[in-house]
């Protein structure tokens, strides 16, 4: 077998597939499975990572086929984004053509993976007949109030001169270019997913299907906090502020607070002594990445001038402005208990600001003047007026109801996740469908003029700070939908996760021209059963097509409020340095170059038999060459078999052989581990090795390589069930074997092997214990017991314990499947 042997087979197979169709979607599923791998940005031609992605999803489907299940295995392309305004602004290309000109050269790599898609349910995000129901999806949200414009500093890159979402600043970096991510102030439109933050934290609980460290970034980013909202008067200017605490129980601690740079009531209280270096300080803070403010270390500030008076102890504490307090967290303004809080310690120790214990621990009286750091666990309130003497954790309630009580504040919660900001200053985006007309404000364009095209004469795409939509009149000018005055189009484009976000719907319904899906189609085949991908969305994609369910769900679309049932995350693919490959470190193995030298069943099989799917892997030949070595030696399996065919088994030689009925025993062994292996574990490596070692035991049972295969009935079958158990990994090869084994119908439509539960059990067999050669007891263990188990087993029986007295044997004999001979 060369590798042009595989490729003849995998073309003939495709060939077949083809015709008969085989990946079609059936029309009204019975026993549904929604099978969902994240569809792909088309940014070149495919590459290895998608090729494991796929793969995983393609042998999960072909085991679903063989199973009787009905299933969606659709594909598109999520194609827009910035990427293609960059290959075109560099190759004077326009960014559509570069799209679908990359999408072409996928969707062919893909076909000829033979991954087993319905391509007639296609979606790709940049087609009119898709985002024309994106921009449907803002109309609804815009109709549930859940849409608004607001002025706000944003995260700008100044490299790619746009604005980015929370999710795609790393560690102040842009996600893309790598640049420092600053602030800019502009009007931008948002989602509000707060609205929706109980809700997507609580409903976690209800993904059973999720794994366990998706679900702790969704909730860290989430970032539900309980505690505490303190009212402050200010005496001069007379003012009131509130600060939002999670240890109330510290407030006598409290020796000075802190605002946010951006806070609007720093100016008023900004005393005319301090403006100018309270003014250079906020200039400079506005430019820092949120990163840089809030990571651990020595933090600055600048004082204000002004004084708030503690509301419990009266006393009077200076008010500060420092960038670790974020505009946007709480109430923009906290209370600084050095002695409790490290941050604040060090804050107070590098501009001599007093400190004040208040919580002691257990069997120790602290001082501020020994002190090192903070010392921020439960103890007992100390200085503390009224609450001294009380444990710290009880005194979070006492004081919480202590300042509700007197008006002074309340117990609240916050949240860190932020509403979505979603307009983009860029070109290849679905346009926003809202008109600003100078009479009536802003208004939704009417959903029967939908979709608002993306005009394709555009020439300029370098980023100026401003949509180059804003520049094209053709587009900017309109009618406004209210009083038919003349009117503005909104120039931006939306965020490409916004087109992500409910692609999973479209899916059921992709041909739809009057609806963004048929509320029964979608009923029919979601929510998705199976949600293959990538850990790195945890906090963005896979937050925001939950939150889009939701709403849509609200909105009477759908039944559902939760778009997948079970997710699955697959490893990345390394090389076999272990360094992530990428074009610039030329490591790169392409999946049609596997193809190309090795074949596609021998690419997948080494593939998945690297490691489990959700591990990383390391990518190596060695691995090919075994897979290669493997699957000739089955293919050789079958071809001796088929020479040695007779009709009819003969069952008494059969029963009498003890190596069979152990080769029988295997084989339903081998079923139960390769059907748990793939359902529900997808560790497509140990059911590989299960295989491997039945196809072992087969050649064991064959007493010369080179004569024909004894023509068995339980050999037989077990040949059988190695090309069917195979299909899923390497479904050309199985195919073809399955058709040479004599079979005139394609392997997936053959019911997978169910195991006989009775057949797993080892056969029991009694053995005779001899002491110095004389029977003294008898001990009834399995056939394949190993030999310690055995004398082990002989040692523990009461008779022979007897005899020995306590002592060691000198020896002990064992006679396979007869006797133990204990020499003591
Ligand atoms: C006083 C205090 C004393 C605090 C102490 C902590 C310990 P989590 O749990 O993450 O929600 N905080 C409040 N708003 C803030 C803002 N806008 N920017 C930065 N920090 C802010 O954190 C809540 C705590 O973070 C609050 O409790 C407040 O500091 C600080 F011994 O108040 B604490
Ligand atoms: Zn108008």
């Amino acid at each position: 077998m060369e590798t042009k042997d595989f490729n003849s087979i995998e073309s003939k197979w495709q060939a077949n597939w083809a015709k008969n169709g085989l990946f079609n979607t059936p029309a009204s599923p019975k026993k549904k499975f929604y099978l969902l791998e994240m569809f792909a940005y088309p940014s070149g031609d495919i590459h290895i990572g998608h090729f494991r992605n796929y793969t995983i999803g393609d042998v999960f489907w072909r085991y679903l086929k063989m199973k009787g299940f009905d299933i969606l295995h659709p594909f598109g392309w999520d194609a827009f984004g910035l990427p293609a305004e960059e290959a075109a602004i560099k190759r004077k290309l326009h960014p559509g053509d570069w799209t679908m000109n990359n999408i072409k050269t996928s969707r062919e790599t893909l076909k000829q993976l033979a991954i087993s898609y319905d391509w007639d349910r296609e979606v790709i995000t940049c087609t009119p007949e898709y985002y024309k129901w994106t921009q449907w999806v803002f109309l609804t949200l815009y109709k549930m109030g859940l849409a608004y414009r607001a002025g706000s500093s944003v995260n700008w890159c100044p490299s790619c001169k746009t604005v980015l979402a929370n999710e795609q600043v790393e560690g102040g970096i842009c996600w893309r270019c790598k640049s420092e991510v600053t602030k800019r102030k502009l009007e931008q439109w948002f989602f509000k997913i707060t609205d929706y933050a109980e809700r997507l934290l609580n409903d976690i609980d209800k993904l059973n299907g999720w794994p366990e460290n998706i679900k702790i970034m969704q909730k860290n980013w989430i970032g539900k906090s309980e505690g505490t909202e303190i009212k402050f008067q200010i005496p001069n200017p007379k003012l009131q502020v509130s600060v939002f605490t999670t240890r109330p129980d510290t407030i006598y601690g409290v020796t000075f607070m802190v605002m946010a740079p951006e806070h609007p009531l720093v100016k008023e209280l900004t005393t005319h002594e301090h403006k100018k270096e309270v003014e250079e300080y906020i200039r400079k803070a506005a430019l820092k990445s949120e990163m840089d403010r809030t990571t651990t270390g020595e933090k600055d500030g600048v004082f204000t001038g002004s004084y708030a008076i503690n509301p419990l102890s009266g006393e009077k504490v200076q008010l500060w402005v420092a960038d670790y307090v974020l505009l946007h967290y709480g109430t923009g303004i906290v209370m600084g208990v050095p002695a409790h809080d490290q941050r604040d310690f060090l804050f107070a120790k590098k501009y001599n600001i007093p400190m004040k214990v208040v919580i002691n621990p257990k069997d120790k009286s602290l001082s501020t003047e020994t002190m090192t750091e903070a010392y921020n666990d439960p103890g007992t309130m100390v200085n503390s007026g009224p609450f001294n003497g009380i444990n710290s954790v009880e005194g979070i309630k006492k004081i919480t109801e202590y300042v509700k009580e007197k008006g002074l504040g309340k117990a609240t919660t916050h949240y860190r996740l932020k509403d979505w900001l979603l307009s983009r200053q860029r070109y290849w985006g679905a346009p926003i469908p809202m008109i600003h007309c100078p009479k009536c404000g802003v208004v939704p364009v009417d959903e029967k003029d939908l979709p608002v095209l993306l005009p394709p004469d555009v020439k300029d795409f370098i980023p100026k700070g401003r949509s180059p939509l804003s520049d094209v009149p053709s587009f900017m000018n309109t009618t406004c939908p209210k009083c038919k005055g003349h009117a503005q189009r909104d120039p931006d484009t939306m965020d490409t996760f916004v087109c992500s976000s409910w692609y999973h719907l479209r899916y059921s319904d992709p041909k739809n021209s009057n609806a963004p899906f048929g509320k029964d189609k979608v009923k029919e085949w979601l929510p998705v059963d199976l949600y293959i991908g990538g850990a790195e969305h945890a906090c963005g994609h896979l937050i925001y097509f939950r939150f889009i369910t939701k709403v849509l769900h609200d909105a009477g679309w759908l039944t559902f409020d939760e778009p997948a049932k079970r997710l699955f995350n697959h490893g990345m693919v390394l090389d076999a340095n272990g360094e992530v490959m990428s074009k610039s470190k030329g490591n790169v193995v392409s999946p049609r170059q596997l193809m190309e030298e090795w074949g596609i069943d021998v690419s997948r099989f080494a593939m998945l038999f690297f490691a489990p799917s959700d591990w990383e892997i390391k990518w190596h030949e060695k691995g090919l060459i075994g897979a290669k070595r493997f699957l000739v030696r089955v293919w050789n399996l079958i071809n001796a078999s088929i020479e040695s065919r007779q009709d009819g088994t003969n069952s008494k030689e059969e029963t009498a052989n003890n190596n069979l009925i152990a080769l029988k025993r295997k084989l339903h062994q081998t079923i139960k581990r390769v059907t748990e292996d793939i359902d529900p574990k997808l560790e497509f490596n140990t059911a590989i090795s299960a295989i491997m070692e039945l196809v072992n035991e087969l050649y064991a049972q064959i007493p010369n390589p080179n004569s024909p295969i004894p023509n068995h009935g339980v050999i037989k079958e077990a040949i059988k069930t190695v090309v069917v158990l195979l299909a899923p990994f390497v479904p050309h090869l199985s195919e073809e074997m399955w058709q040479k084994l004599g079979e005139k119908n394609s392997i997936f439509t053959q019911p997978w092997p169910l195991y006989d539960a009775d057949m797993l059990v080892a056969e029991k067999i009694e053995l005779v214990i001899q002491v110095n050669g004389k029977v003294k007891s008898k001990i009834i263990v399995s056939t394949n017991a190993a030999e310690d188990e055995i004398k082990t087993k002989a040692l523990e029986d009461d008779k022979i314990k007897e005899l020995l007295d306590g002592k060691t044997p000198r020896k002990m004999i064992i006679v396979p499947k007869r006797l133990v001979n204990i020499v003591p």
